[in-house]
């Protein structure tokens, strides 16, 4: 049983800046929802970014959500499944929904002694590793980021892209890496579909795909852009749930998706976006959102899943932080380890989160 539900608010520094199309983060801004009851905490982490540059959803925002609209969904034999039952009414807020769900769900895998590759039913017990590179002052400097992480060992690399910063860096890092190189691009609603012509030069570089080109609303100019460029479309951003999963791949508006369990609500929604791809062979992989080690070994999990053939950005934790708030998720091989103890099968180091928690709030949960 559930007795009570901390909401805990963090900072956490990047070990380097991440420029996007959208913006720079330079630090996490970090929002943990933990569920207690019967001597058993379960862990969630909020994929929200501190600006709604991303996404419409930001941290505060999803804290203002989760207090007003979701907790109240919450008493003490609530579980993941029975709360996203429960807040289906509430439109979007996926972030906010998502760590709410992943925190029960934590909590009652725990409680049964189950895993989250288990639960979700994961076939791999490591995962490729592929890594995000923001946007570079130069090609220059972009060459040697990417060195560097292939020195690591990453198996694939992903270029952030914006217009004015896109097809010259790519041929750079063709041209350097070579042909072998696993390279694909991310543009997070950069262009507009006027821009086909310039985004199909990107033909020429033997591309996994290219995530996100459009704004998220955008499906139709997404089918449209994918008739006049050949490298593959990926969305990112507009897919928000099975249904629009479903829509997309039905219109053409893409032939790969990025799961991403904060944006699609949660892990159970994530689950049947992968089983909706994987019965249509449409390859998918695991995104992410900078996420810290609590939330990137429920990522571990899911990228575990049969479906999930093409590497993700479950990168490892010295990719992001200095110190990751649990025990390091560490690169071997190209690969991270999918966590095998019960629920995400990772505790935080209690006294290291404590130190950069600014903020800690228990909040009452109804019989
Ligand atoms: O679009 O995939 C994205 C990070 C924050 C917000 C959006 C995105 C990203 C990344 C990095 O590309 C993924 C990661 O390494 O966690
Ligand atoms: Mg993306």
């Amino acid at each position: 049983m559930i007795s009570e539900i901390r909401l805990r608010r963090a900072h956490i520094d990047l070990v380097s800046p991440f420029r996007t199309s959208f913006g720079v983060e330079t630090a996490r801004d970090l929002l943990y929802i933990e569920v207690h009851g019967d001597g058993v905490t379960g862990w969630g982490e909020c994929t929200a970014m501190s600006e709604p540059m991303y996404s419409s959803e930001y941290v505060d925002g999803c804290e203002a959500v989760i207090r007003r609209f979701l907790l109240p969904h919450v008493v003490g034999g609530t579980t993941a499944e029975s709360f996203t039952k429960s807040v289906a009414g509430i439109r979007g807020h996926y972030m906010a929904k998502a760590v709410v769900e992943t925190a029960l769900l934590d909590h009652q895998l725990r409680c049964d002694g189950v895993s989250f590759a288990k639960f979700l039913g994961a076939t791999q017990s490591r995962v490729r590793s592929g890594v995000s590179v923001g946007i570079q002052p130069s090609i220059d400097d972009l060459l040697h980021v990417v060195q560097k992480y292939l020195d690591d060992g990453y198996l694939r690399i992903k270029l952030k892209i914006e217009p004015g910063f896109d097809i010259e860096p790519v041929r750079a890092v063709r041209r350097t890496f070579g042909d072998a190189l696993l390279l694909q691009v991310d543009a997070n609603s950069a262009y507009h579909v006027n821009d086909a012509a310039h985004l199909a030069q990107l033909d020429d570089f033997n591309l996994l795909l290219i995530e996100q080109p459009l704004p998220e609303e955008q499906l139709a100019a997404h089918a449209e852009l994918a008739k006049l460029v050949h490298t593959p479309i990926c969305l990112d951003e507009s897919i928000l749930s099975v249904e629009v999963a479903r829509d997309a791949l039905a219109i053409g508006a893409c032939s790969i998706i990025n799961i991403k369990p904060g944006r699609v609500g949660g892990y159970l929604e994530a689950k049947k976006i992968h089983d909706l791809c994987f019965e249509r062979g449409v390859p998918v992989w695991c995104g992410g959102m900078l996420e810290t080690g609590i939330g990137r070994a429920a990522n571990l999990a899911l990228a575990a899943l049969p479906g999930f053939t093409l590497p993700g950005d479950t990168s490892a934790s010295a990719r992001y932080f200095q110190r990751d708030v649990t025990s390091p998720f560490v690169l071997r091989d190209g690969h991270l380890d999918v966590p095998t103890g019960v629920g995400i099968g990772v505790d935080p180091d209690l006294n290291y989160l404590d130190s950069i928690t600014s903020r800690r709030d228990v909040l009452t949960v109804a019989r």
